[in-house]
């Protein structure tokens, strides 16, 4: 039995070694149960550019959007690609149904069902839609990401507090003054868990090359196939069936945007020598 073995969790899902399992039983002392192999990581920068791991061993990404604050489609798609890159399962929560601007999520979230992403749409005022979110985490370690204000913690607090475990101690605590960067993960019972994550601004996506990043816009690689160059980088090449398809409006602007800006941040990366992790 290892005292605190909770903070000892934060500290080793955080820096990345492996997952620690607790057993809670009792609520009072905490053991380590198992020690996981690192399957996959999620890595963000630090201050001096050096990437550090958020959550490890992660099963299932929640992106979580609202109409309110202003929803950034661009970061929507990174986590997407993310998680494709990864071979993480993904789902997108379209999150405050309840609010009037719901719909102004429609046309984003029409795009990606039609791709064939999974979508809940989710509201803390509707506990039908929470509890039906509870069955799609069961048996998962899931991350909820997403940008800052769109409900990612309360959607935490909410399923955490509802579940039929005790958190009680187990609430997970800051770590010291790292309480802007720390993800917390609490067990929500039948080997399920769920990470909060801060703020992910300096999220690095896993993209050591071009395909990384196109592996995240399907309907791009589709049109790719016909492209004149197979090395086709979709931007001023001739013959490109991607800007071709996009006069035609066969990927949507915002879409074509969203993978132009994914291309010069690579690139950006690439030129500093430093950030592109696995
Ligand atoms: N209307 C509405 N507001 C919500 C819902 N979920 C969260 N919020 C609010 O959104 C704001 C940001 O929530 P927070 O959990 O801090 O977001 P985070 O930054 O993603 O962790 C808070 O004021 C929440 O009360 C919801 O389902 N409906
Ligand atoms: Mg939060």
């Amino acid at each position: 039995v290892i005292p605190n073995s909770l903070e000892t969790a934060l500290v080793v899902a955080r820096y990345g070694a492996e997952v620690l399992l607790l057993d809670n039983d009792g609520g009072t002392a905490r053991s380590v149960v198992d020690i996981l192999e690192r399957q996959n990581a999620l890595m963000r920068l630090k201050y001096n550019g050096k990437p550090l791991t958020l959550a490890c061993n992660i099963d299932q990404i929640l992106i979580v959007v609202a109409c309110q604050p202003a929803p950034q489609w661009e970061l929507v798609d990174q986590l997407i690609g993310t998680a494709l890159n990864h071979d993480i399962g993904l789902l997108i929560l379209a999150h405050k149904a309840d609010l009037p601007c719901f719909g102004e999520l429609d046309n984003e979230i029409g795009y990606y069902r039609a791709l064939g992403y999974p979508i809940a749409e989710t509201s803390l005022h509707d506990v039908s839609s929470i509890d039906a979110l509870r069955q799609r985490l069961g048996g998962k370690t899931n991350v909820v990401l997403g940008q800052s204000g769109m409900g990612k913690s309360s959607l935490t607090d909410h399923l955490v507090e509802s579940s039929d475990i005790r958190i009680g101690a187990l609430s997970a605590r800051a770590l010291g003054r790292d309480t802007t960067t720390v993800a917390r993960c609490y067990p929500l019972g039948d080997a399920t868990y769920l990470i909060d994550s801060p703020g992910i601004r300096n999220f690095v996506p896993a993209r050591q090359n071009l395909q990384h990043i196109s592996q995240g816009f399907e309907e791009l690689s589709q049109l790719a196939e016909t492209c004149r160059f197979s090395n086709c980088g979709h931007v001023n090449e001739p013959d490109c069936a991607v800007v071709q398809g996009l006069a035609a409006g066969q990927i949507s602007e915002r879409r074509y945007a969203s993978y132009r800006l994914q291309l010069s941040e690579y690139q950006r990366q690439k030129n500093q020598g430093g950030g592109v992790t696995r």
